[in-house]
């Protein structure tokens, strides 16, 4: 018997999903145990509450387990914006959340919370909305609150949380705390504003546009004060910055150091997405976005102070479903408005309790795989998985629309990324194209673990010098077992 998959659990809402993580391996090449990095043994060593873990523990941003399990919700009711991004063109969605390039249809508070109810009840694991543009939600406070007003009131247990570039964030952390909202995110791309010089043309502030360095002072002195009130709150604060290469790159771990001593929780550094026909300042002038080696040495680098997020996927203003996965397209306003609004709570907590249980035996089986840890130096591999969730190698290559990449050494497997890639198998066809782009995406792994491989892209994969794994079980148990057999032995 397999586990469910979530994807399975959010198109049929009503079904029960099954508990037993017996896993069925189609074929696994290696043995022995794996390894891992976010089990309930870690939060104790980490020194985790069990309050604090209480709070982000379903939330798929905070908690990088999560993602594997529950998915958010985004209401796009904030149009306005206050200052000016040079990664951002006004007709798309805010890039400090969103890819450059997308649009989100503008709802009413009203329409919005019809969505939320509808959602919830088409898909119970989500567990967040989300209020992250297509402006700033700060700068359209009455959308904004309004919004969060009628979901806590019809549908208490969906988390509340919210995206600002933090300009007028010091005006409302009393109303933000008295919502309960718990999660806010602060866009800070810079602390020192002559690098901000370079980010932001101008900042209105206060019925007052400020070009230059006045204006990221404000920015840069209101961001900090920000932040130390949402700490003074005991509000969640967790700090994007978009990685700038040769503006900010340098600069980031002060901005690390920065929120770290104002008390942030998490620090996501994202690539900034930038290219001509996005219609940005950076995008025509040629300024262009860090590759996934420059990124991951930027988080590296910074992730010794604080804790990092990894899994970020910039999701759009209105974004549906796992974070991996975009479900927006099932819900675009001609179609909620025509749905039932069926939240039921009862129904909700029983996914829910299902989902827990199903995690608990995943964390088991990893934590036996930790028990295995054994003290020596060895190098680290890169390796690329095929997922569509519960923390499992539970996907065909060729479905695969992203894949999530691991650092395995001798020890552990520890998550480091994702990288999207065009799907092999379109319409049932392999692309040569595609597989081709798919190879260059992954050069630099040592293999690719997937629940079944084709016999094209499996011979194709090996010519690279990949190797390729076909298995069904938790990802670092998997990817350990390759790293005992294919590189330690070697
Ligand atoms: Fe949305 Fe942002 Fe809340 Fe998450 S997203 S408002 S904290 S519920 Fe998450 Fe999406 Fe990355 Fe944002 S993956 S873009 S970090
Ligand atoms: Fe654009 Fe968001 Fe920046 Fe406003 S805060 S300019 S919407 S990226």
């Amino acid at each position: 018997m397999t586990p469910p998959p979530p994807t399975a659990l959010a198109s049929a809402p009503t079904m029960t999903p099954e508990l037993d993580i017996t896993l069925t391996k189609t074929k696994t090449t290696v043995k022995s145990g794996g390894g891992c990095g976010c089990s309930t043994k870690n939060d104790a060593a980490n020194g985790m509450s069990e309050t604090l873990k209480a709070r982000i523990d379903k939330h798929p941003c905070y908690r990088e387990e999560a993602h594997h399990h529950y998915a958010r919700l985004h209401v796009a009711v904030a149009p306005a914006c206050n200052i000016q991004c040079n990664y951002c063109n006004r007709k798309y969605d805010c890039a400090n959340e969103s890819r450059p390039g997308v649009v989100s249809e503008l709802l009413t508070p009203e329409e919005a919370a019809h969505k939320v109810l509808v959602v919830a009840g088409k898909i119970p694991q989500m567990t967040v909305l989300g209020i992250a543009g297509p402006g700033d939600p700060l700068a359209n406070p009455e959308k904004t609150f309004r919004t969060f007003e009628l979901i806590a009131d019809k549908a208490p247990d969906i988390k509340l949380c919210l995206s600002t570039n933090g300009l007028m964030l010091p005006d409302h952390v009393d109303r933000i705390k008295q919502l309960n909202v718990d999660h806010v995110t602060i866009t800070i791309n810079m602390v020192d504003p002559k690098i901000g010089e370079k980010i932001y043309p101008w900042v209105h502030y206060r019925r007052r546009r400020y070009r230059g360095i006045e204006g990221e002072k404000i920015m840069h002195e209101r961001q900090m004060e920000g932040l130390q009130a949402l700490q003074d709150a005991d509000i969640l604060c967790k700090v994007n910055s978009v990685l700038i290469p040769g503006i900010n790159d340098e600069h980031l771990s002060e901005v690390n150091k920065a929120i770290r001593d104002r008390g942030a929780f998490l620090h996501n550094i994202m690539p900034l997405i930038s290219a001509p026909e996005h219609g940005t300042y950076f995008g025509l002038n040629g300024q262009r976005g860090p590759n996934p080696k420059e990124l991951k040495g930027v988080q590296d680098k910074c992730s010794g102070n604080m804790k990092m997020m990894r899994h970020c996927r910039q999701c759009r203003a209105d974004a549906v479903g796992l974070l991996g996965e975009d479900r927006s397209q099932e819900f675009t306003k001609e179609k909620f408005m025509e749905m039932p609004a069926d939240y039921s709570l009862q129904q909700r907590q029983a996914v829910h309790l299902s989902i827990e249980q199903t995690k608990t035996a995943v964390a088991k089986k990893k934590e036996a795989a930790v028990s295995n840890k054994r003290p020596i130096n060895s190098p680290k591999v890169l390796v690329a998985v095929a997922t569509k969730g519960g923390g499992l190698v539970n996907q065909h290559f060729g479905h695969a629309k992203e894949f999530m990449i691991y650092e395995v050494d001798a020890n552990e497997a520890r998550f480091v990324g994702h990288r999207k890639v065009a799907d092999y198998c379109q319409g049932g066809y392999g692309e040569a194209a595609a597989l081709d782009g798919i190879i260059s995406t992954v050069s630099d792994c040592k293999a690719v673990l997937a629940s079944k491989v084709g016999p094209c892209p499996k011979k194709e994969l090996k010519k690279a010098g990949l190797t390729v794994v076909e298995a069904y079980d938790v990802i670092e148990t998997v990817a350990r077992q390759f790293y005992d057999a294919h590189v330690l032995e070697n």
